[in-house]
């Protein structure tokens, strides 16, 4: 076999010049996505399908968030009626286990979420964490995130971050909802207030978190525990359908609501 021989700073220069032109291009988004886990995959996958120019930045140098550790590092997923149509379209294989509750692999749950949000056409940038959001008055709406190496936050360096733009910004970061967390601590306009998660009730928890999932300021929308972090709702465990379902329910606000006021403009 005849191996292409590539001069080491060739292949430094195609890089740099490959990276470069992705950041020009993700500088500005309609939809920035905050955490690649199964609500912010399942948004990015609908957002981009709607034709939206989507990215997710992820923190870690993995995809699905809390997919992988499943329940005690267990490595089965429950997903339930009708989340498991969203799976379907993904051609996420289920077994089903009684009526309309389904036990899905967490290694194929995590691929094909994240295959399917990119071939959709979403960007999915790992290693970047987002710190802050970007704001305007008048009127007052979140415009964009502040990104950072997360190797530079791991080492505390001071380093200053890039900011991105963005239509709409949506913390699908988890239990902690971090980039609401920091718009309502530095924008005391915004007038979030955090009661913060209650603790687990499954079986109202999934559908409260469905519910509520949607914009919580100008601009800033949450998904997935984000949701039940934010408008305090309990929690529920290992079961993943309204994971699914919140992602996909805010991709619908929002693709409405663009797509409503590019059509008024
Ligand atoms: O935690 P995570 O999976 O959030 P989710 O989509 O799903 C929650 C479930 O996994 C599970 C559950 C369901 O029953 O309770 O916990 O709501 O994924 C969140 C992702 O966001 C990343 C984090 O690394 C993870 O992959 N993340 C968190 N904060 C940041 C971030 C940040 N500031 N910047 C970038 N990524």
């Amino acid at each position: 076999m005849e191996i292409r021989q590539v001069d080491e700073v060739k292949i430094t220069k195609y890089i740099l010049k490959a990276t470069f032109e992705d950041w020009m291009d993700i500088a500005e988004n309609d939809v920035v996505i905050v955490g690649a886990g199964p609500s912010g995959l399942s948004a990015a996958y609908y957002l981009a399908k709607k034709g939206l120019k989507t990215t997710v930045f992820e923190r870690r140098l993995s995809f699905g968030g809390g997919i992988g550790g499943g329940a005690m590092l267990f490595h089965k997923i429950v997903i339930e009626s009708p989340a498991d149509q969203v799976l379907r379209e993904m051609n996420i294989r289920l077994q089903r286990v009684e009526e309309g509750v389904y036990i899905v692999d967490s290694s194929e749950f995590m691929a094909k979420l994240a295959s399917s949000a990119i071939d959709a056409g979403a960007k999915i940038v790992h290693g970047v964490t987002v710190d802050d959001v970007i704001f305007r008055e008048n009127p007052l709406r979140v415009t964009g995130v502040a990104v950072e190496w997360t190797a530079t936050q791991m080492a505390s360096l001071h380093v200053d971050p890039l900011f991105i733009h963005a239509k709409a910004v949506v913390d699908a970061t988890g239990h902690d909802a971090e980039v609401i967390s920091v718009a309502a601590r530095k924008i005391p306009e915004l007038g979030i207030a955090i009661p913060g998660e209650k603790s687990a009730y499954s079986e109202v928890a999934e559908k409260l978190t469905v519910d509520n999932t949607g914009e919580v300021a100008p601009g800033l929308y949450a998904a997935g525990m984000a949701v039940t972090e934010v408008k305090g709702l309990p929690r529920m465990g290992p079961i993943f359908g309204a994971m699914v379902l919140s992602g996909k329910k805010v991709a619908e606000d929002i693709a409405s609501t663009l797509l409503m006021k590019a059509r008024n403009t």
